[in-house]
């Protein structure tokens, strides 16, 4: 019996047996050594047989391995500078655990039809196994960064009886005999939650039957919402410039070898520290205008303004104090122009477009009524929300910070679906 180990811990084995346990992720050979290339999820390993070392019966077991058959190592660990990781094992013996056969996805170059459809198995190889374990150390970063600042995770409910940012794009399904509808985001709840704890966060998925079919567009995604009583609108656009610098220099120090496999340009996240440039609304209609642009003020930004916006800065941008008609129904209008609203989107760098929209939400009674009312927003669904400012309102703001998208900036990956390990898209809900 041998230490079984990982590959990612064989540093500290150098010169000792030790037992791996994993997937063949590929083979070669030339006559009388094979090369077995070993992942086991923590990595990839390079695993020599030698016929004459070995033997006979071993080396016609490692022969027989297919792609992606699964097995069990043991072999001595070697330094050695030119392997990929550092290291490589001299087997010593084999133990064949499940075998492939025909495995689908070869080492050649593939559809990206053909990998959705066979995402449980394309999650599998080096970039995809990166991103997602990028996508976890951010989703880590996140939480550490809130619960270093005494926030609360709170859960909002994922069936609701009403829509947080509009009426159209809901789910609807059958809650007995009531209507319900998949959440699109905790916002309203987490309203509640700040009044109860006073500062708290969500972390989870939302839907949204959204007809787009872009690469920043997904049906199901996550979204992290903080939200804080007392905060202003300024304290909101710090806290979130803080919070987007620390989550990407920590994934800068803490997954250097798996950007290294996607091949991220890291030198365009080392520049994302605070302060963030902000333009208002007015000022970034006027600069598109400049630049040639078919846009009035009151129009919303599409897709290739907001690429435009960005591409000025080599740090994510605030866009704050939208029209408060084009915005959704609980913003704080601006108390010196209540034609615009105390709101900021940030759009992150690179043509990843917008990753965060928050804003301060309106906490007087009636205004609240009034909008409810503008909105044609039944009161049997929202009495509850409108409650929350009849009992110590106090104003207060928050964010939501899409998960996929930021993954898909800070990953530099061409579209949100690789961000999202089982992505639901418009016409994808397999597999
Ligand atoms: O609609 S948002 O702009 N804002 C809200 O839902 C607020 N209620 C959040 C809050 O203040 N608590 O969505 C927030 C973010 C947005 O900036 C994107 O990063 C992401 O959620 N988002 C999406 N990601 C992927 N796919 C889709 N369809 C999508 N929609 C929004």
């Amino acid at each position: 019996m041998y230490p079984v180990t990982t590959i990612h811990h064989v540093g500290d084995y150098v010169g000792q047996t030790v037992t791996l346990r994993g997937w063949l992720y590929n083979k070669r050979s030339s006559g009388k050594i094979q090369f077995l290339q070993l992942r086991d999820g923590t990595g990839v390993i390079q695993c020599v047989a030698v016929k004459n070392e070995v033997g006979e019966e071993i080396f016609e077991k490692c022969s027989k391995l297919t792609q992606e058959s699964s097995l069990i190592v043991h072999g001595v660990v070697r330094q050695d500078e030119r392997a990929a990781g550092g290291y490589e094992i001299t087997v010593l013996d084999v133990e064949p655990v499940g075998e492939s056969v025909d495995y689908p996805i070869t080492l050649k170059e593939h559809g990206v039809d053909f990998l959705l459809d066979h995402r449980h198995l394309w999650i599998r190889t080096p970039r995809q196994r990166a991103i997602l374990k990028v996508r976890a150390e951010i989703m880590r970063a996140m939480a550490d960064f809130l619960d270093s600042r005494e926030f609360t995770r709170v859960d909002p409910p994922i069936l609701t009886p009403s829509s947080a940012e509009g009426t159209t794009e809901l789910f609807h399904i059958k809650y007995f005999d009531e209507d319900a509808y998949l959440t699109q985001s905790g916002q309203m709840y987490m309203e509640a939650a700040a009044m109860a704890l006073g500062k708290v966060y969500s972390m989870g998925p939302t839907f949204r039957a959204e007809k787009s079919k872009t690469r920043r567009h997904l049906i199901e995604f996550w979204m992290i919402e903080p939200e804080m009583a007392f905060y202003t609108h300024e304290d909101n656009v710090k806290l979130q410039e803080e919070f987007i610098s620390y989550v990407v220099q920590h994934v800068l120090s803490h997954c250097e070898s798996e950007l290294k496999t996607i091949g991220r340009d890291i030198s365009k996240l080392e520049s994302v520290k605070p302060p963030f440039p902000r333009l208002t609304y007015d000022d970034a209609i006027a600069w598109l205008q400049k630049q040639g642009h078919d846009i009035q003020w009151g129009d919303d930004f599409g897709a290739p303004h907001e690429t435009e916006l960005a591409e000025q800065f080599d740090r994510p941008v605030f866009i704050e104090k939208y029209p408060t008609n084009i915005k959704a129904f609980y913003m704080q209008p601006d108390p010196n122009r209540p034609e615009v609203v105390l709101c900021a989107d940030l759009l992150a760098p690179e043509g990843y477009g917008e990753i965060i929209g928050g804003s301060e939400r309106i906490h007087d009674y009636d205004l609240l009524k009034q909008r409810f009312e503008e909105h044609n927003l039944p009161e049997e669904s929202y009495g509850w929300y409108l409650e929350l400012r009849k009992y110590g309102s106090v104003p207060h703001s928050g964010f939501g910070i899409g998960l996929e998208r930021t993954v898909a900036w800070i990953c530099g990956l061409e579209h949100v679906r690789e961000a999202n390990p089982f992505p639901r898209m418009l016409y994808r809900l397999y597999p």
